[in-house]
This record gives structure tokens, C-alpha cells and sequence, in this order.
């Protein structure tokens, strides 16, 4: 079976488009599961975390399990109903076959840097309606994705998903072999004082950004008034993962360092689709001040400044940057 879809699950479309999502969303859980359990045996596995010598399109050098994971992605995908594939891992993108009516976009491993570590990485994906060749069925905003989330491999494997009508968590029993559906419906709580920044990079951020974190740091006597908390995983599907569960602020802005003016994460197969579950959660994506979502894609590997979670302090960052404006 591989995943016991929830009764409503992509309910919102037409048998055709429904039956072509969920048969897409199994062949990526088959996938899923094989690449969980390449990262369960770790360095049994003989050097996952290994720079193989290649790179991506953006010159961050590609692990072994970066690589293996983009194979298993894609050889999954050629068993679906998909035309066209975009991966971070590959500068172009993929023509599976033309005459099938998805594109799927994904960072097949998301996280590397913590492969060696055994921190918790994950597969992000993105799903679309093919349209009438590869580029256009990518080049367009995130608001046109018809199923999107991502897969986290850590204590437990879990799919985070939505097809537009509400976020779900599925949990890969391992008695079975299956996702089952754990939680449906999840909602972020509007206010919270834990966020995600690496804070190492305070001297490149912007006044803004840099004035938010000083003035969380300042606690209960500061401008916010309130006690902070931070986490920073460092994997993108961890940080989103613990959000969904009990609320917080990401943060990856842009800074000054040579090709980071526009953050790190790219907006078509990591933003967008973190972006989907959260809005559809109730949460809140932005470039710090735009909604993510609305963003038109005009690079493959276009990367996006990203700003996601509570409502709360999304909106008062969102004022942060306005006000350093003076807008
Ligand atoms: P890697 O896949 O290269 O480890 O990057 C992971 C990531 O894209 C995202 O998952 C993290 O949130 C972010 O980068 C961590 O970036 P820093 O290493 O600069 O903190």
C-alpha cells in the first residue's frame, strides 16, 4: 500500500486530478522509505556524508547521499503520472515524458550538512499541473502548486502534506511499512517566542533583522517584553517540522555575504512548498515582507530570503522591516 490516505485527502479536485496526485504522493513515500532507510543505517552505509566531488547548480558541494537520494527520487517519479522533474541537485530539468500531466519539483535531501551527524534531514517536494512544456510548468508563483510538503527522517519518518485543504502529518509505521495518518488538520499557534535564526551570521544580517533578534534577546525588559527561546537545527524540515507542532518563527533573511543577498533557500523546491503547509496551517510565509506564495519564479534555483510560522511575530518582523524602510 505504502500510505493509507485520510478519507478527504486532495478531496478538492476532480477524480482524474485526485487520482493522479495520490498515485504521485505514494511512488515520492516509496521513495521516501528507501531513503529512510539508507539514513536508519548511517555509516553502516559507508560514507553518506562523503563529498562525492560534484557539485549543484549553486556550487554547494553534493554528498553521496545527496546524490543517491536525487536517483531514488527521480526512478520513483518515472513510475508516476509525471512529465517533467526540477531538482536542486541537478542544474536542468528533467522530461520524464511529456504526455503525463505533473511537474514535481524537490530537494531530494534536505539538510546534508547533518547526514554525519544523526540530526533529523528530510525530502522537500512540490507538485504542479503540467503545462505545455518544462520551463513554464515551473516558472510561475507557489500559489499554483497542487500538493506540496516534505519528509523528515528522524526518530520517527514523517510526511508533512497538503493539497490545499489543510496540512496533515502521516507517520511511517515501521511494523507495516506504511504512512498513516497521525494528525490531520494541524494548526500553528498565532503567537510564540521560540525562534530559528543561525546566529552566527549577526554581522551580515540587516538592521532589521538585527534589531528583531536584540530586542528577543532583551527578554522581558525589552521592546517585546517577553522571555525568548531559540532552536536552530540547520535542517530546513526540522525547524518547519517543530514549528507546525508548537508554533515559533523561521528565519534565513538575506545578508551580506557573497551570494547569500538573497538568502539560501530556494524558492521553488524548498520555500514553496514549506510555505503551502505552514499558510494552509495558518501560519504565515514571507521574504520578510512579501508573501512567499505570490513570488514569481524567474530562476530555476532562485533563491528567496524566507521568513515563515506564528502569525505573530511574522507580522512584527514584517514591521521591523517596514519601519528600517521608514515605510
Ligand atoms: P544543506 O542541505 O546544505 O545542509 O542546507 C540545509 C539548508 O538548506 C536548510 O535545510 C537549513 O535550514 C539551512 O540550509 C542551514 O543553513 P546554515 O548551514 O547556513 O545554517
Amino acid at each position: 500500500m505504502t500510505i493509507n490516505f485520510s478519507s478527504g485527502f486532495a478531496k478538492n479536485f476532480q477524480d482524474t486530478k485526485q487520482a493522479e496526485i495520490r498515485a504521485t504522493v505514494s511512488a515520492l513515500c516509496v521513495a521516501a522509505k528507501r531513503i529512510s532507510h539508507i539514513c536508519a543505517r548511517g555509516p553502516l552505509e559507508n560514507g553518506l556524508g562523503d563529498i562525492t566531488g560534484g557539485a549543484n547548480s549553486d556550487g554547494d558541494a553534493q554528498k553521496a547521499l545527496d546524490v543517491r537520494s536525487d536517483e531514488i527520487v527521480t526512478a520513483a517519479l518515472e513510475t508516476a503520472p509525471v512529465a517533467y522533474y526540477a531538482s536542486e541537485e541537478q542544474d536542468d530539468i528533467l522530461t520524464l515524458d511529456v504526455n503525463k500531466p505533473l511537474a514535481v519539483a524537490s530537494d531530494p535531501l534536505d539538510g546534508s550538512s547533518n547526514i554525519d551527524t544523526n540530526v533529523s534531514i528530510g525530502t522537500i517536494f512540490s507538485i504542479y499541473s503540467a503545462c505545455k512544456d518544462a520551463k513554464s510548468s515551473f516558472f510561475r508563483v507557489g500559489s499554483e502548486q497542487i500538493c506540496g510538503g516534505f519528509f523528515v527522517y528522524g526518530p520517527q519518518t514523517t510526511l508533512v502534506i497538503t493539497a490545499g485543504d489543510g496540512t496533515d502529518t502521516y507517520v511511517l509505521d515501521p511494523d507495516t511499512g506504511d504512512f498513516e495518518l497521525a494528525i490531520s488538520n494541524m494548526k500553528i499557534i498565532s503567537a510564540s517566542t521560540e525562534y530559528a535564526i543561525n546566529a552566527s551570521n549577526h554581522k551580515h544580517w540587516d538592521a532589521s533583522i538585527r534589531a528583531y533578534i536584540e530586542d528577543c534577546l532583551a527578554g522581558v525588559s525589552g521592546p517585546l517584553a517577553a522571555q525568548y527561546n531559540m532552536r536552530w537545527v540547520g535542517s530546513l524540515v526540522a525547524d518547519a517540522n517543530r514549528i507546525l507542532s508548537r508554533g515559533g518563527v523561521f528565519m534565513y533573511p538575506s545578508d551580506n555575504r557573497a551570494g547569500y543577498q538573497e538568502g539560501r533557500l530556494r524558492l521553488l523546491y524548498e520555500a514553496n512548498p514549506v510555505a503551502f503547509v505552514i499558510e494552509q496551517a495558518g501560519g504565515v510565509a514571507t521574504d520578510g515582507t512579501r508573501r512567499v506564495l505570490d513570488m514569481p519564479l524567474t530562476a530555476l534555483h532562485q533563491r528567496v530570503p524566507l521568513v515563515f510560522g506564528s502569525k505573530t511575530p511574522v507580522r512584527t518582523i514584517e514591521k521591523y522591516h517596514l519601519r528600517s524602510k521608514n515605510i
